[in-house]
């Protein structure tokens, strides 16, 4: 196979005085945080979709993207050159990981049964292609939004035949998923949601999306697919209102349908802060409900109101991530997907290099600092101290459930005088910037 980017080399780890563009200046894959390296932290993955298939269209115009394998018209000799195209971008960088939907990876054909013949011919092709390279699959999803039959949804759309053909979709994409060793299996509700209430009825949609997922775990079970079920919150987009808002919605809809034990949550920052939280808000939540599945690494733009997906380079919101993720004791089986794009400007072949470059560094710094901060203390102790006043007294009592509303009135009475402490916010923020 010829060489989609002749242009760019292996890219390697020259440390942080490298001016060269193509160089990792923070990640160092064998480099050791905390006695593990950074590629075991960071599991970093790439996204087919937006890597592979992404041309740069929006609403004002065409694609931009200059992508050799998307000029290729027959679409199977498309699909068989894009994921060479995608081996060699996973060895240059020394991806671990890749993610795909069903449809990025092979065609629609006429029927289902020829889309699915076409999907198996590419899963062989992959799977040729992992043997002798050292990518592997971070997680398999299938595809419900795209074609015109889902515009009402898939699991949760008005239409029976809709879910049937969903659940057919679903069941092939664990198949293959299982196939290629994938570590998870995810569901985002691509259009699982409503745009008016007036044509809909929410709960049969609900109670129809947990119809979806249990067959889904059934079926895993049924084929011996070991591989992790995970649920990834979006608050809208393409839909008004997504049904998975946020990692609490997801939470108490696994709980009320009896999937908490096996569904956990994929987190992704643009979607996070879509909903009006912070990245590591949602993680911290799905962390303290033992829920933490994976991550898809991206950043919005706070000066707009999309999901614009794009390589995360803040390093602050990579720490503060990185410091749930340490606190959570890693991420795996789950990893770091970067479910971004470039811009739209950014369309040169190498640009996805110098994309990826970008987000694993800030995801490295991200990661040495949440590491030093946790190992110093500072912040744990300061919480420690903060909450002190649970560990012994009239605080111990509550928690062991000694103290109830006669006990916590006597005591309120006779200790009416309350003094509280600065909670230090500024002090915190300066602290953490010493680390950044
Ligand atoms: C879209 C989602 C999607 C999922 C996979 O907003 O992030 O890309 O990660 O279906
Ligand atoms: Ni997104
Ligand atoms: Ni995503």
């Amino acid at each position: 196979m010829t060489s989609f980017f002749p242009e760019v080399p292996e890219i390697k780890f020259e440390g942080p005085d490298s001016r060269n563009p193509l160089a990792f200046k923070y990640y160092n894959a064998e480099g050791k945080i905390g006695g593990k390296s950074m590629k075991d932290h960071l599991r970093f993955s790439i996204a087919y979709w937006h890597t592979m298939n992404g041309g740069g269209v929006d609403p004002f115009g065409v694609a931009t993207m200059v992508r050799p394998w998307l000029t290729i018209s027959d679409p199977m000799e498309q699909a068989r050159a894009r994921m060479h195209a995608m081996f060699e971008i996973g060895q240059k960088l020394g991806m671990p990981f890749f993610c795909f939907h069903d449809r990025d990876i092979a065609p629609e054909g006429e029927t289902l049964a020829e889309t699915n013949k076409n999907l198996d011919e590419i899963i062989a092709l992959t799977k040729k292609l992992m043997a002798d390279s050292e990518l592997k699959l971070l997680w398999g999803t299938a595809c419900l939004f795209t074609h015109p039959r889902f515009v009402h949804g898939a699991a949760t759309s008005c239409n029976a035949d809709v879910f049937a053909y969903a659940a057919a979709q679903v069941k092939k994409a664990i198949e293959v998923t299982a196939e290629l060793g994938g570590a998870n299996y995810v569901f985002w509700g691509g259009r699982e949601g409503y745009d008016t209430l007036l044509n809909t009825d929410m709960k049969l949609e609900l109670d129809n999306l947990a119809r979806l997922l249990h067959m889904a775990v059934a079926y895993k079970k049924e084929i011996g697919f070991t591989g992790q079920l995970l649920i990834e919150p979006k608050p809208l987009e393409p839909t008004k209102h997504q049904y998975d808002r946020d990692v609490a919605t997801c939470i108490a809809f696994l709980k009320t349908y009896d999937l908490d034990t096996e569904l956990k949550i994929n987190i992704e920052q643009n979607h996070a802060t879509l909903a009006g939280h912070t990245y590591a808000h949602e993680i911290m939540t799905a962390r303290i409900y033992g829920l933490l599945g994976s991550l898809d690494a991206n950043q919005g733009d706070y000066l707009v109101g999309w999901d614009t997906d794009q390589l995360p380079t803040d390093i602050y919101e990579a720490t503060f991530a990185m410091y749930e993720v340490l606190k959570n004791g890693g991420i795996a089986p789950g990893g770091m997907n970067f479910d971004a794009k470039l811009r739209r400007g950014s369309f040169e072949p190498a640009d996805i290099f110098h994309g990826f470059v970008a987000g694993m560094d800030t995801y490295a710094r991200g990661l040495k600092a949440a590491h030093a901060l946790l190992e110093s203390g500072e912040l744990e102790d300061f919480r420690k101290q903060r909450y002190a006043s649970w560990n012994s007294g009239i605080g111990k009592q509550i928690i062991d459930g000694k103290a109830g509303f006669a006990e916590l009135e006597k005591y309120a009475l006779e200790n009416s005088s309350i003094k509280n402490t600065s909670g230090r916010q500024e002090v915190l923020e300066a602290i953490v910037n010493r680390y950044i």
